[in-house]
């Protein structure tokens, strides 16, 4: 028998992203073409993998996404955001230390923004009701 949707569980999905720093620069990249979001700009991350450890998690997508050997630091704050019938759970880690220069092997293309920027630009929406959590992990005065 089919479940009603209101009796549904929730499917619950983890979720990594770092924020790379550069000076008073934050790396943001372009989601690709034919992919859900399409064309907003996150900061990069992914999804956890089954087993993996959040940090384990974050330096694979690091590797996959900008092809960088990354040490993942402290866990910032986490959020959840609903899509519906699919909730995820991110987990923002700082990321201060990595070997290699990131290059766009997933991303339509990477920037290096002041974070002040965000504001302006086309973000997860998941990102865009945390702006305030995010200016205050990278120190960012805030002002709505
Ligand atoms: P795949 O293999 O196509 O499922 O892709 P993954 O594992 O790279 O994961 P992705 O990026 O599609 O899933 C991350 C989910 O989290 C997606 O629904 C977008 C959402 N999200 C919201 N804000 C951010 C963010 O700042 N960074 C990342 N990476 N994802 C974010």
């Amino acid at each position: 028998m089919k479940t009603p949707t209101k009796m549904r569980k929730a499917h619950w999905i983890p979720v990594v992203a770092g924020f790379l720093r550069r000076g008073n620069q934050i790396l943001v990249g372009q989601r690709p073409e034919n992919n859900s979001l399409a064309g907003q700009w996150e900061f990069p991350g992914g999804k956890i993998e089954g087993g993996e450890g959040p940090e384990v998690a974050l330096a694979r997508e690091l590797e996959e996404e900008l092809g960088i050997e990354a040490q993942i630091g402290e866990l910032k704050f986490s959020c959840t955001h609903s899509y519906g019938d699919v909730n995820i759970l991110i987990l923002f880690y700082e990321v201060l230390y990595w070997k290699g220069e990131p290059k766009a092997k997933h991303h339509l293309m990477l920037e290096w923004i002041h974070p002040e920027e965000l504001i302006h630009r086309n973000i997860p929406e998941a990102n865009r009701k945390m702006l305030d959590r995010i200016f205050k992990a990278l120190g960012v005065p805030w002002q709505k």
